[in-house]
């Protein structure tokens, strides 16, 4: 069964519509409007802050998804494109006219799709709209590899040991990795997320090394420059949630540990990180938050670190709300989405680092329509769902009975978060709450979270970025 149309009555008709001139600096700009340029559980996360907010939302859609739940929970929708995302989701002038049509005067991006891409936060620059994030130029600067690396270096984040900026040579590579000692790690400038990676364990093992991530670099992105680090080699993925107000203020709210991936995607993520305590979660804190104040950053960002033994090393910035961010929320009980509306309109941040008090432990996972073993894509229709419920647990999902998955978008399909007093409460509480939650019709990871949250070295908090992908060959060879 699908669910009962929403109606809603039509946005009230702007009597004074808010044509957003050059933007006045201090100036405190309130949005009625804000469109949606994305899909699946993260619209509907920014439908439900902008409902709080009482702010009118604008769903975009692509041909695929007219029956979508973003859809039906918006106030109102506009078809931009078919199917294939680089027509509907990805289509700049789609969404700008979407915006135009409807009237909404901010743009909220979700995670992936054009979260950080600084083109279209320029574009919505040149055609006053606002955009709900940082800057282009703060996107710009992030999303090269190496500048950000050298930005944050300046600013007193510690980095992983390697090469000054780009590595323009084999020679220069050799001579490099000779000074900080095998194995390094070549990794492309415009990559980030595990993309354009290659080890080398020794001298004899760099030129291929190098040359391969060349290669696949100016192929996959267009720009073959390189840089070397370190190769740390089990280290934890720990990253540091920052917000800032765009005007000198940031905070920090701690951190999260996703070293559990596979292939580069995050499958289950928890916060606080089980081997962090307080008194390094301030330091580093301290100096993420220092950092992105002195660069006037706005809004939702993360700062992704290697954390082995004790230390922390910078590798990269996301410039966005990332998925995990529900874990940060319980244990600061915040609103980050409403905090991002907030500051994109103008206001200062709604707390002080010394009102955000760490409160339990929260867990998330990732569920994905996918078949294991292969984690294969496993799109169809949802015969049945129901969501887990009762004290301590969040599902977002925008799933229901009857809905088709369609083929053509990214698997998440929800995500169950549970928050606890502590760890092993929390982990209880996802046993449990998995236990509730039935998604039939297509294969999920569900059954993975079943035998993760019965293994000792999960239950210990003991485990690195490699631990899932042994974990999987030892289990399904
Ligand atoms: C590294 C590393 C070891 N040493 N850098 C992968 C994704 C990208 N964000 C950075 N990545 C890595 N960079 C140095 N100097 C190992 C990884 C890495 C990894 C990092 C985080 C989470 C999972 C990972 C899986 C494989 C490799």
């Amino acid at each position: 069964m699908r669910p009962r149309p929403v109606t809603r009555k039509p946005a009230a008709a702007a009597t004074s519509p808010k044509t957003p001139g050059p933007k006045t600096p201090g100036a405190i700009t309130p949005f009625d409007k804000i469109l949606i340029a994305n899909r699946g559980e993260i619209a509907l996360r920014v439908i439900r802050a902008c409902r709080e907010m009482g702010i009118q939302s604008v769903a975009v859609h692509s041909t695929a998804d007219a029956d979508a739940m973003h859809v039906r929970m918006a106030d109102e929708s506009v078809c931009i494109g078919p199917n294939p995302s680089a027509q509907s989701y990805l289509s700049v002038p789609a969404i700008i006219s979407a915006c135009e049509i409807t009237g909404a005067q901010a743009i909220h991006p979700g995670y992936g799709f054009l979260s950080e891409n600084a083109a279209f936060v320029q574009a919505l620059e040149d055609h006053g709209i606002a955009f709900i994030g940082p800057t282009a130029e703060h996107i710009r600067i992030m999303g090269d590899k190496i500048t950000a690396k050298d930005t944050m270096r300046k600013l007193g984040v510690p980095c992983v040991p390697g090469s000054d900026g780009g590595v323009p040579d084999v020679a220069t590579a050799k001579t490099v990795a000779a000074g900080i000692g095998y194995p390094v790690i070549i990794k492309a400038t415009a990559g980030g997320g595990g993309r354009g990676m290659k080890v080398a364990e020794d001298e004899a093992g760099l030129e291929s090394a190098f040359r391969t991530a060349r290669a696949e670099a100016k192929a996959a992105f267009g720009n073959d420059e390189v840089y070397i680090e370190k190769y740390l080699t089990r280290p934890r993925h720990i990253e540091i949630q920052v917000f800032g107000d765009g005007k000198g203020s940031a905070v920090h709210l701690g951190e999260r540990d996703c070293s559990l991936q596979r292939r580069h995607q995050k499958v289950l993520e928890e916060a606080p990180g089980p081997v962090i305590d307080a008194g390094t979660r301030a330091r580093i804190g301290a100096v993420c938050a220092d950092a992105v104040a002195r660069i006037n950053y706005i809004g939702a960002g993360t700062i992704e670190f290697l954390y082995e033994d004790g230390e922390f090393y910078f590798i990269e910035m996301n410039t966005r709300l990332q998925v995990e961010h529900p874990v940060t929320e319980a244990i600061f009980g915040v609103d980050l989405v409403r905090e991002q509306i907030r500051v994109a309109e103008g206001y200062p941040l709604s707390f002080a680092q010394g009102d955000l008090v760490l409160n339990g432990h929260a867990i998330e996972v990732r569920i994905n329509a996918e078949k294991l073993p292969a984690f294969a894509p496993c799109p169809g229709r949802i015969t049945q769902y129901h969501a887990p419920g009762g004290l301590g647990v969040r599902m977002d999902s925008a799933l229901y009975d009857g809905y088709r998955i369609p083929p053509y978008y990214d698997s998440l399909i929800g995500k169950l978060i549970v928050h606890g007093r502590d760890r092993p409460e929390a982990l209880a509480r996802m046993r449990r709450a998995l236990s509730e939650l039935i998604v039939d019709g297509v294969d999920t990871t569900i059954p993975l979270f079943h035998a993760l949250l019965d293994d000792p070295d999960i239950l210990a908090g003991n485990y690195s970025i490699h631990w899932l992908e042994k974990w999987l060959a030892a289990r399904f060879g």
